[in-house]
């Protein structure tokens, strides 16, 4: 009996979620040339449906400005139903500037003051990099970044058919802020293309958004024309929700597959994704010996996940409730 109560209390223990920081460059339904990503905003709505693995601390933006800010609190205004309020701020408006205070280094800044806390940063991570270099005192307060970066030297990103190469978006936006966490010393996670590339997202996985009800409805209607976009260039049907597997790190760590404690560096050769010139990639290898940078590098999403993912997009939706 006394066993079976200590054996209930760790699982206890185990089961407390685990708090988080949320930066993102959410970019739903910005209006531009082209529809735009829609994968940090499938993340924050999966990060809702998971409030026993994760509790979100506080969420800032990065790049997207004013529009980041309100499509972020349009989402949790539908799709918060943790019984939590989760403060939101504005970060780094051009995601280039290293050092500039913003509300959201305030905010960050001030949490890592009263407690240790990992980092879901699924966009440029100018916001954190800003925090190490202001407030290199808070260094070890950060537990961990988790970010949509990186890959295998030389690998080139080509999703669906391999027509087109793209580039490492989030760490070409600014290499530099990914040098400044790197040199800090910071455990980073490194979740990007390779781990992501075989999830797809097709016009059946969502057709149940397509409801009458207005947050579903306006999710879909902004799924599809990104959906549209990504089959033009990359001939496949459907997209890849890229952010999701970083944020998958924190909720479902055993469905990824990791090379752990392995050497990062920033390599610069010619532009693969069709710009002239050079460019720099981050890149990890165990045959790196001449780096002091390490990482963890999730380099495949096992089955089930895509399911997961799809699963908690139902429960989110608004027919449901
Ligand atoms: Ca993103």
């Amino acid at each position: 009996m006394k066993i079976l109560f200590l054996l209930l209390l760790s699982t206890f223990a185990i089961a407390q979620p685990r708090r988080v920081w949320f930066d993102t460059d959410i970019m739903i339904g910005m209006k531009d040339k082209t529809p735009r990503e829609v994968d940090d905003a499938i993340a924050l709505i999966m990060a809702l449906q998971h409030p026993d693995k994760i509790d979100l601390v506080g969420i800032s933006t990065v790049a997207p400005g004013q529009y980041g800010y309100d499509v972020t609190q349009k989402l949790l205004g539908w799709y918060n139903r943790t019984g939590r309020t989760i403060p939101l701020y504005r970060g780094s408006e051009t995601a280039k500037d290293i050092g500039t205070e913003t509300d959201a280094s305030r905010a960050l800044a001030a949490a890592l003051r009263t407690e240790k806390l990992p980092i879901l940063a699924i966009g440029p991570v100018t916001n954190v990099a800003t925090v190490v270099k202001n407030h290199p005192e808070l260094i070890p307060q950060i537990e961990e970044v988790v970010v949509c970066a990186g890959r295998t030297p030389g690998l080139p990103f080509k999703p669906g058919l391999e027509k087109l190469s793209v580039g490492d978006y989030n760490f070409e936006m600014n290499p530099d802020a990914f040098r400044v966490l790197f040199d800090a010393g910071i455990r980073v996670v490194l979740s990007g293309y390779e781990c992501s590339v075989y999830m797809l997202l097709g016009d059946t996985d969502i057709d149940f958004l397509n409801n009458k009800h207005t947050a579903d409805q306006w999710v879909y209607d902004h799924l599809r024309p990104w959906m549209r976009f990504n089959q033009q260039l990359f001939g496949v049907d459907g997209f890849v929700p890229w952010d999701t597997t970083p944020l998958g790190y924190l909720t479902h760590p055993n469905y990824f597959k990791y090379y752990r404690d392995i050497p990062v560096r920033i390599n610069t050769r010619r532009n693969d994704a069709g710009a002239p010139g050079d460019k720099p990639y981050l890149e990890v290898s165990y045959d790196y010996k001449d780096t002091k940078w390490r990482a963890v590098y999730a380099y495949k999403t096992l089955p089930g996940f895509e399911e997961i993912l799809l699963e908690d997009l139902k429960r989110a939706s608004a027919q449901k409730r």
